[in-house]
């Protein structure tokens, strides 16, 4: 984000506290592509962009860190990004889950204070999710919606209905930053944002950086791995794609260079002193076997081998449902897609296979444990049995037993012909 909005005019500060690189070794996982470490990044973005970037090693919980920052700083846009995103770190045990909404909803409230006092102009751009909507048998419109009860109307949020200790947080987050909003006078666009996936996070591929220091790091952990960017990494190393369940979860996908240009318009269009807006943020909806069937695809068209196989659903979570949320604001301001999928796809899957020994070499993190009643138990695969029994090394550090790998070169777009069916 910060190269983003350097590269488009804008003077970027940041603080940070470094937990995701904490949080990923926590689950066993690396980064597949490498990550330099914070000196080395700061020092390539100055080669780059000849200015090297104000950058605060702290924590957002931390309100005298945060105060500080903003006296040095006094921002025009805050684009906050700062929070633990993993839905499954957040349902491990109760220690997890409650470090999650503390850290999140503290983090929130010390921004929001600190904008009241050092910063009342300035436009809080802050990340939320879809999932805060989580999958009602309704549309979901952007954040508000009119209602009709007992004869009276009313201009009201839409219900949320979260799906996990961490989607919760970012509810109240929402909550928070709504009533900031309109208590303090401040400005807010909460973005709920679908499921990023890529490696470029530039539009054009021309500007892609060519030092590595200056890539992003995608994750491919249970945890902190999304679900395209796993599917990409499970077929560099020619493991199955991991469809939980049915496969049938309907979710909404963007890439990273999109989530970009959209919290770039949203800095660059803030709304009035006093007003809390919404803008649900994704290209367009798929369900999960047919991201997995797209990977397959364009991966065997590079000479992989994917396979797709449908394993235990750790989580709960409908996997069968109404999903139709509106998107209209971001257009509004001028959002165009840059990328089409399989284009992002085929970029991933370049970037990705120079790393093959990398991420193979830690395999053992692609298949989930962390189940959403509390429990670590291994998930097994749903379609036939590979010796993967329920039960068999539990616990993310322990060995796994590699999926068997019967049917060389055959890709399976499909495992269930109910799948098949999907949209
Ligand atoms: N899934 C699979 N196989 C996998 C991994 C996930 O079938 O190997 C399924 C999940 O069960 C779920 C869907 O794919 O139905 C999405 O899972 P995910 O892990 O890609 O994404 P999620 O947990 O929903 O969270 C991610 C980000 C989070 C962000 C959210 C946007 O980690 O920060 O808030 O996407 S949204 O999903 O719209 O809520």
């Amino acid at each position: 984000m910060a190269q983003y909005l350097t590269a488009r005019g804008h003077e970027v500060s940041g603080i940070d506290a470094g937990f995701r690189r904490e949080w990923v070794a926590e689950m066993g996982g690396r980064s597949a592509l490498p990550v330099a470490s914070v000196e080395a990044r700061l020092d390539a973005f100055e080669s780059a962009y000849n200015r090297r970037p104000h950058l605060v090693q702290g924590d957002l919980t931390d309100k005298d860190v945060v105060y500080r920052l903003f006296e040095d700083v006094r921002p025009e846009a805050i684009v906050h990004l700062g929070e633990c995103p993993s839905a499954p770190y957040s349902m491990m045990d109760a220690d997890h889950a409650i470090w999650v909404q503390r850290n999140n909803i503290e983090g929130t409230m010390n921004v929001l204070y600190a904008m009241r006092d050092l910063a009342p102009e300035a436009h809080l751009v802050k990340l939320g999710t879809m999932g805060e909507y989580g999958t009602p048998n309704l549309d979901i419109p952007e954040g508000f919606f009119e209602i009709e009860y007992r004869g009276r109307r009313d201009r009201l949020p839409f219900p949320r209905q979260a799906g996990s200790w961490y989607h919760w947080s970012k509810v109240h987050d929402s909550n928070n930053v709504m009533f900031a909003c309109r208590i303090f006078g401040l400005r807010a666009t909460d973005v709920m944002q679908g499921v990023v996936y890529g490696t470029r996070f530039f539009g054009s591929a021309a500007d892609h950086p060519a030092d590595p220091a200056l890539h992003t790091r995608l994750d491919f952990d249970q945890a902190f791995g999304t679900a395209l960017n796993r599917f990409c990494c499970q077929s560099v190393i020619g493991e199955p794609l991991t469809l939980f369940g049915l496969g049938n979860q309907r979710r909404g996908f963007l890439p990273i260079c999109d989530s970009m240009q959209c919290l770039r318009l949203a800095v660059d269009n803030p709304p009035e002193a006093g007003d809390y807006r919404v803008f649900n943020q994704f290209e367009e909806t798929y369900t999960i076997s047919e991201l997995a069937a797209k990977v397959a695809a364009v991966a065997s068209g590079m000479g992989l081998d994917p396979r797709i196989r449908r394993i235990e659903n750790p989580r709960k979570e409908m996997e069968e449902h109404h999903y139709n949320p509106d998107h209209d604001h971001l257009p509004a301001l001028g959002y165009q897609p840059t990328r089409d999928m399989d284009s992002e796809l085929r970029a991933m899957l370049e970037d990705l296979l120079p790393h093959h020994d990398r991420i193979a070499a830690k395999r053992d993190v692609l298949l989930p444990d962390i189940r959403w009643d509390g429990s670590r138990r291994r998930s097994a695969f749903l379609d036939k049995s590979t010796g993967l029994d329920a039960g068999n090394g539990a616990g993310s550090g322990s060995a796994t037993e590699t999926p068997d790998h019967d049917q060389p070169g055959k890709v399976e777009p499909m495992i269930d012909p109910v799948l098949a069916g999907t949209r």
